[in-house]
Parts: structure tokens; C-alpha cells; sequence
């Protein structure tokens, strides 16, 4: 028998549950010269805002063992430019496609939804209430219950019924599990964990910080432990919620370990970088340990790890 590597999230159905980071890919073009996009389960794209936007000052990206920081600040065309010029393209490379949206606003989220929900053969959308690199903590929705679902409700009342909703969350809380419920309260379908934590680096020469902006988001494999940890907890709280798992996946091994603890997907970032094609090995590693593992379904393999008897920790 063959084996299904099939996966679905909240009614999206992917071929294989390997998709890209937002973030990390754009929307796909220079990617697209290494593999065939329609390869991925889906492509996430680079969150967009209402208008276009330049980021933050430079430098902007500094190494850290066993990851990276980054300052980006939301650098995009705005969502008109973006669905005018990015989506038709993408729409001709036959890969499925989950727009992600990031708003400074309530209002932003609401406008930004109302322009999605004109566009056909939208997969889902990601919603990124997570970035670390805005003004001020109070930016970031996702740091508080009541702002995390007004950003969401604004999407769900403005989106239609149709497109499904992955909120996309920051570990750098107290209890994810209380924001996770906020948010599937107000509408969204699925989760997506983990975005970037918070973080610095002092050049111990010039003795000044790293980044223009000093903090920035730290990801690559230092970060998988949290990922981990993060889905783990919020698949225990909300078994039915779907998750959309990254952080620090580099290899196979590395997304077998996020579906054992609740990803129904795998989002790959950081690992990009260094390797264009490592979303393509990390699929068929991926399919190569479900199988060894003895699993036909690939869905059979989602939150295996907490079939535990009387484990501590949800
Ligand atoms: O653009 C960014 O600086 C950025 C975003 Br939107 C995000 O969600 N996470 C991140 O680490 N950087």
C-alpha cells in the first residue's frame, strides 16, 4: 500500500504538508528557480500590509548560534500592489496559495481582509498578529488576549466564510494555550506556531547592538525546543484546532518531531537560506521517517507524542 502524505487544515487540502515560512520565501519567485513550486503543499507568503513599506533601517539581519535575528519591519509593495502583480503570477505556477496579512491596526486587519476576499483560489490566510518588529510591544495583537481577538474577529467578520483563518502566534507569552483559545474563539480555523522570539546581540567590538533597531526575531534551530514545546501545549488544549508548525526545522527529523507534538503542517524558514531546496529534501525525509516509522497515513502521525500515558506537561 502506498503511503498518504496528504494533509488538510481547517478544510485547505495540501498534497504534502510541506509549505514554505512567511517570511522567508517572498512570494516565491526566486524559489521557483530551484524547484517547482507546485511541489510545496502550499507557499506562505511574506505578510502585507494596507500600504506599501520600506522596513527598517539597515543592518538588519545578525547571526546567533544556531540561528539568526532579524529586524525586517514588514518590507512589502502593500496588498494592492501585491495582488495585482504577485498572485496572478503565483496562480500560474499551479502551487496552492495561503496569503498572510499583518495589519498595525484593528482596522488594517478588517481592510486587508475585505481585499482577500475578492481573489479566488486563495487557500487559506495566515494571520500575523505575531511580528516582533514593530514600535511598540502594543503592536503586537498576539501578546494579549483582547487585542489578539479583535484582530482576529475583525478578519472573520470581513473574510466571509469561505477562506480559512490561521492566526499566527507569539511564543513570547505567558501561556500560549489562553491566546490560542482567545483566538479560536473569535474565528480562526487553525494556528500557525511559532512566529520569531524576541531578541538582541551587542557587537562586543563597537560594544553597540547589532540591528539599527537593537531587538529583532530570533529564529533558526535555537528556536525549535519553543516550537516544539508551543504545539505540543496547544494541540493539548485544543485537539481539534489544526496547527501549522515552525521553528528551526533544518531536516526531516526536525518536522516529524513538530507533527509528533500537534502540526497537522510544516512551515520551512530559516533552513531557506542556506539551502533554497531544503523545503524539497525536508519532504521526502519527512515521508521516508513516517514510513520507517511504520505509519500509512501521514494525518495517523499528527500528535503521536501525546499518546503518553500519564505524561506531565499540558
Ligand atoms: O517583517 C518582519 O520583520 C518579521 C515579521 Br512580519 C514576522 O512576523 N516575524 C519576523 O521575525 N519578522
Amino acid at each position: 500500500m502506498s503511503f498518504d502524505f496528504s494533509t488538510a487544515m481547517a478544510g485547505a487540502r495540501f498534497s504534502n504538508p510541506i509549505l514554505t515560512a512567511s517570511g522567508c520565501a517572498g512570494s516565491g519567485k526566486e524559489l521557483s528557480q530551484f524547484f517547482r513550486l507546485s511541489e510545496l503543499g502550499a507557499i506562505v507568503t511574506k505578510s502585507i500590509m494596507v500600504k506599501p513599506r520600506s522596513g527598517r533601517a539597515t543592518p538588519r539581519m545578525a547571526e546567533t548560534p544556531s540561528g539568526m535575528l532579524n529586524s525586517i519591519g514588514l518590507q512589502g509593495p502593500g496588498i494592492d500592489q501585491f495582488l495585482e502583480n504577485d498572485i496572478p503570477w503565483l496562480k500560474e505556477q499551479g502551487v496552492k496559495i495561503v496569503i498572510s496579512i499583518a495589519g498595525e491596526s484593528v482596522e488594517d486587519y478588517a481592510v486587508l481582509a475585505r481585499k482577500v476576499r475578492g481573489v479566488a483560489g486563495i487557500t487559506a490566510l495566515e494571520v500575523n498578529i505575531s511580528c516582533p518588529n514593530v514600535e511598540n510591544r502594543g503592536q503586537v495583537f498576539a501578546c494579549n488576549p483582547t487585542t489578539a481577538r479583535e484582530a482576529i474577529s475583525a478578519v472573520r467578520r470581513n473574510i466571509g466564510g469561505e477562506v480559512p483563518i490561521i492566526a499566527k502566534l507569539t511564543p513570547d507569552v505567558t501561556d500560549i494555550t489562553e491566546i490560542a483559545r482567545e483566538v479560536v474563539d473569535a474565528g480562526a480555523d487553525g494556528l500557525a506556531l511559532i512566529n520569531t522570539l524576541l531578541g538582541m546581540v551587542i557587537d562586543t567590538n563597537t560594544m553597540l547592538p547589532k540591528l539599527s533597531q537593537k531587538t529583532g526575531g530570533l529564529s533558526g534551530p535555537a528556536i525549535r525546543p519553543v516550537a516544539v514545546r508551543a504545539i505540543y501545549q496547544v494541540h493539548a488544549a485544543l485537539p481539534n484546532t489544526p496547527i501549522l508548525g515552525m521553528g528551526g526545522v533544518a531536516s526531516g527529523r526536525d518536522a516529524f518531531e513538530l507533527v509528533l507534538a500537534g502540526a497537522s503542517a510544516v512551515s520551512v524558514g530559516t533552513a531557506t537560506f542556506g539551502n533554497p531546496t531544503a523545503a524539497m529534501a525536508i519532504k521526502q525525509e519527512l515521508e521516508e521517517i513516517c514510513i520507517q516509522r511504520g505509519f500509512q497515513n501521514f494525518r495517523d502521525a499528527i500528535g503521536f507524542a501525546h499518546r503518553v500515558e500519564g505524561g506531565d506537561g499540558e
